[in-house]
């Protein structure tokens, strides 16, 4: 399934329905008495953050999209039934924006939430109870951008092949793609991951594996630039470091690095919770590298050999600790 976290959509409220003007008459009456009904309104265009959804993926294929029209009205003062309104799903997290301005209308930041973005055109009104008959109204027809950034408690961030996913799909039921290739994940996953605390409590945190950071990041570089953007709204920041250093590289460099590409990207991320991880813990050399960073950086750095599935209980407290 591709990922789309921008899209545009054209949508229109439905017209409201004809009111209608109509007299009675009978043998006994010695007037017409006037009784048309009014015209329906027409549905609503609303659109509703659902969990369901992950991308913005449909809006790509389908940019149109109009709510029913109210219905016509009749003699007998029958009035038109109204246009149903128009659901729209979208990913918890979305952005909508005017298209013009750019002006921001609403953030779609919990699940359930929603915004009316095209309201129904109201119905006519017929000439019943000797009313002055008034035409119905078109509905209201707007383009708006979507913009999705996704909402996770934790963000998973290192270099290419440092084992994100792999810890990913160790602790959630997601699978995200895992190899030995830089670039695996080509966009944001999240994971849903359940944390057992101390107390026999049950918690949860929603984890974001993103995709690898390298140099220059920041500016565009490889495909960090357009995902760093779904960092800025998770609450804590994972760095995930191979610490075997299995590249070639050195695993104090890439910290160095990736730090560097965070700072420049956004101050915002900066502000953030981090959790410091030294992944493959098994490989040769590790050991010594982590006494390295530790001397350099920080003591505060949790060791996790993901592939071996070693110390991801305790990476799982800590990060729902932090979320906390
Ligand atoms: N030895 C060892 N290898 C690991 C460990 N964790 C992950 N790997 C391997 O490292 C390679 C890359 O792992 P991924 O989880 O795909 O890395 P990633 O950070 O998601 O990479 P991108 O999606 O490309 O950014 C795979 O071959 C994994 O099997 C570990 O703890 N020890
Ligand atoms: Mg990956």
């Amino acid at each position: 399934m591709a990922f789309v976290d921008e899209a545009k959509i054209y949508v229109k409220g439905g017209n409201g329905g004809q009111g209608c003007e109509s007299f009675y008459r009978d043998l006994y009456m010695r007037h017409n008495r006037p009784d048309g009904g009014d015209g329906g309104k027409g549905g609503d265009v609303i659109l509703k953050a659902d969990r369901a959804v992950q991308t913005l993926l449909d809006f790509k294929f389908n940019q149109h999209h109009k709510a029913e029209s109210g219905g016509h009205a009749s003699s007998k003062n029958k009035t038109g039934r109204n246009g149903e309104d128009l659901l729209l799903r979208v990913p918890v997290g979305t952005l909508v924006k005017d298209i013009e301005s750019g002006v921001l209308i609403k953030d779609l930041v919990e699940d359930g939430q929603t915004v009316m973005i095209a309201r129904g055109g109201a119905g006519g009104l017929g000439n019943q109870n000797h009313k002055e008959p008034r035409p119905p109204e078109y509905g209201e027809e707007v383009t708006v951008t979507l913009e999705l950034k996704l909402i996770a408690d934790v963000g998973l961030v290192g270099f290419p092949n440092a084992g994100k996913s792999t810890i990913v799909s160790a602790i959630s039921r997601v699978k995200s793609k895992i190899a030995n290739y830089p670039f695996t994940t080509k966009s944001p996953i999240l994971g849903f991951v359940k944390v057992e605390n101390d107390d026999f409590t049950e918690s949860s945190f929603i984890v974001a594996d993103l995709p690898g950071i390298i140099e220059g990041a920041h500016q565009g570089k490889g495909l960090g630039d357009k995902f760093l953007k779904h960092a800025e709204r998770t609450k804590v920041i994972v760095h995930v470091i191979d610490m075997g250093g299995t590249e070639g590289r050195d695993p104090l460099e890439d910290y160095a690095k990736i730090c560097h590409e965070l700072d420049e990207y956004s101050e915002l991320l900066n502000t953030k919770q981090r959790l410091l991880v030294a992944n493959k813990m098994d490989v040769e050399g590790a050991k010594e590298n982590l006494k390295r960073f530790k001397e350099q950086y920080s003591d505060d750095i949790l060791e996790i050999s993901a592939s071996e599935k070693q110390g991801l209980d305790e990476f799982i407290k800590k990060a729902g600790d932090l979320v906390k």
